[in-house]
């Protein structure tokens, strides 16, 4: 077996150790599946070394709190179980990687250093961190994209329509099965920690006003039975079903792909296999591979993709074009936050959110774009959004999400529409659009009795 050196970015060369190789895990924390482990394995083998995986644990990760933390955590702790029983030690490294991470690289006389791919601002300033502080190489590997964010395109994408022709070209080179980790042949006396999350919690510095949740439980092997139960009982519905909120057509996987708790190529194999009708499948997949590997494109060649300066130009012509437009309507974050604007629709929206930790993808367009309509100026609202989207949602704090944002409040990936007031030409969502494709009223309902929406 060996990983397609696509995957592969060797960022730095350096002066190997003589101890193990290190698999420094952050986006993809799972055991299966994870090409950057197996090529850390991989390396490990060809140089008959020992294999160990070192997770830092920061308790800062921007817009994060209990609820995100304690999924985070108690995945983290079934994959360290995992992992040991493959004789491969995993660290937890509490502080922040700068800080912790050199010092473990010379403690152990770390050979070589595999970090996993994300275009995230804060990881790739962690990353900058780390490498300056030593001396080892250090390998990237894109273990979250099918298709690697890197060798999909050079440069920042128009939108879908762009990417989805060089995905699909690469497609049969990246959607191939994935070899299993095998146990680790070569061991040292390294033991590694045994992740405690309840403990981890208890002490965690964290805002624990937002709660976890208990409707899906974290873990690889709990993300594959919710992947299971939605290719058997909601797939086939998904191309007619997806964007009804009421339906309850929607995976539920993303904050399993988040996390990285689950592969997204398994993902896509799994889907592809499935004796789903191909309209469904294809639905699937659109959204699953080219809009959610569009967001890291966007991300890893935008720096700046939560600013106003991101936007295309058409988009901040025509928005600072209405910036003098009349607001019939302004609300504060704290009346965002607690749901306390006029429209129903919006308030069930931010009420499922922050209840449930995750909004259905159809009202999440509707609820940024109002917070357009209802916040002072394009700035504001970017802000607000990603704000709330970060601190309530199970899969915010990700690309897709400052994407999402981007998209529905700074046209990104989309084209001008009618002119109107407050938008200019960004395109423009109305309650009574939403009523027109789904019932606001049943939709209201569900969330206020606590089903899922
Ligand atoms: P499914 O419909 O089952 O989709 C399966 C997977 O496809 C998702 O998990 C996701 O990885 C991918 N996907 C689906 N729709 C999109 C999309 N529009 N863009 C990119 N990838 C997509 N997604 C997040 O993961 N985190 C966020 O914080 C987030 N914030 C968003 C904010 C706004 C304003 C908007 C418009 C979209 C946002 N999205 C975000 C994208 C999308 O809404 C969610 O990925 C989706 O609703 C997650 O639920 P699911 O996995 O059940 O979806
Ligand atoms: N990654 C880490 O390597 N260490 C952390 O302590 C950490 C905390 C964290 C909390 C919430 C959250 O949503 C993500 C978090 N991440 C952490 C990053 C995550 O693994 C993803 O890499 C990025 O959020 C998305 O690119």
């Amino acid at each position: 077996m060996n990983v397609l050196p696509q995957r592969v970015e060797y960022i730095r060369e350096g002066r190997p150790g003589r101890g193990p190789v290190a698999y420094w895990m952050s986006r993809d924390q799972r055991s299966a599946d994870n090409w950057a482990l197996l090529f850390a394995q991989e390396t490990a083998i060809a140089h008959t070394l020992p294999l160990v995986v070192v997770f830092c644990l920061s308790d800062s990760f921007p817009g994060a709190t209990l609820r995100q933390y304690g999924f985070m955590l108690r995945g983290l702790e079934k994959v360290s179980r995992s992992l040991g029983a493959l004789s491969i030690p995993f660290f937890l490294l509490p502080g922040e990687p700068a800080d912790t991470l050199p010092a473990f690289i010379k403690g152990h006389d770390i050979s070589f250093l595999v970090a996993d791919f994300d275009p995230h601002r804060v990881k790739r300033q962690w990353k900058e961190a780390v490498i300056r502080r030593t001396k080892v190489p250090v390998y990237e590997v894109d273990a979250h994209n099918i298709v690697p964010c890197r060798a999909a395109s050079d440069k920042r994408e128009y939108g879908a329509h762009t990417i989805r022709r060089k995905i699909r070209r690469l497609l049969p080179v990246f959607l191939d099965d994935m070899p299993v980790l095998q146990r680790h042949p070569w061991t040292s006396e390294l033991k590694g920690d045994g992740v405690d999350a309840k403990t981890l919690l208890d002490t965690l510095r964290t805002d624990r006003s937002v709660e976890e949740v208990d409707w899906l439980t974290p873990g690889e092997d709990e993300a594959h039975i919710v992947l299971r139960s939605f290719t058997e009982e909601k797939l086939d519905r998904y191309e007619t079903d997806r964007n009804d909120p009421v339906k309850d057509c929607q995976s539920n996987l993303s904050p399993y792909l988040h996390f990285g708790q689950i592969s997204a190529q398994r993902v896509a194999l799994e889907v592809r296999d499935c004796p789903a009708p191909i309209g469904a499948k294809d639905a699937f997949l659109e959204e699953h591979i080219v809009r959610r590997e569009l967001a890291d494109n966007y991300c890893l060649h935008t720096p700046n993709y939560d600013r106003f300066e991101a936007f295309p130009e058409w988009a901040k012509k025509t928005l600072n074009d209405h910036r003098p437009d009349r607001r019939p309507y302004l609300y504060s974050l704290r009346e965002l936050e607690n749901a306390e604007t006029h429209d129903e629709l919006w308030n069930a929206a931010q009420t499922q959110m922050a209840k449930t930790g995750k909004m259905h993808g159809y009202l999440r367009m509707y609820w940024a774009k109002k917070i357009l309509e209802w916040t002072a100026s394009p700035e504001e609202a970017i802000s607000a959004a990603v704000c709330l989207n970060d601190r309530y949602e199970l899969d915010g704090r990700d690309p897709n999400g400052y994407t999402g944002i981007a998209w529905s409040i700074g046209g990104v990936h989309d084209r001008p529409w009618g002119e109107r007031n407050v938008f200019g030409k960004i395109r423009y969502m109305s309650y009574n659009g939403c009523a027109s494709k789904f019932s606001v009223k049943r939709y209201i309902e569900a969330v206020r009795s606590g089903t899922r929406g």
